[in-house]
């Protein structure tokens, strides 16, 4: 689902909006699960990832390519672009146990899997 104009005026609320709830819920911010991924060559690395069942969970996505990548997942309910040569930071609702596919929307051949347990 790519709306460049939509989805910047919603990462734009959720940035402002975001901000003070984090900072007002450090008990909320311990308790979630911290997933690291990178992003290089157009693949996930790695490309399957683990995470607790009924907890928050925090993807860290470090893009090392030369282009931005838009991190996306119809099951977990999150698009975000993450530009080139950065770091994107996506806040993921407790889950189920169950696996949960994510792919890049800009390169659909670039797929991954959260398994939560
Ligand atoms: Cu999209």
């Amino acid at each position: 689902m790519s709306c460049p104009v939509l989805m910047s005026i919603r990462f734009t609320l959720a940035a402002i909006c975001a901000t003070p709830l984090l900072l007002a819920t450090p008990a909320l911010a311990e308790q979630a699960v911290q997933v690291q991924l990178s992003y290089s060559n157009g693949a996930f690395q790695p490309s399957e990832v683990r995470a607790s069942a009924d907890k928050p969970v925090v993807f860290r996505i470090k893009n090392l390519d030369g282009k931005a990548m838009e991190f996306e997942s119809t099951s977990l309910r999150v698009e975000k672009v993450v530009a080139a040569k950065s770091e994107g930071v996506i806040n993921v609702r407790p889950l189920k146990a169950g696996s949960y596919e994510f792919y890049d929307d800009f390169n659909e051949k670039a797929r991954g899997t959260l398994n939560v347990q």
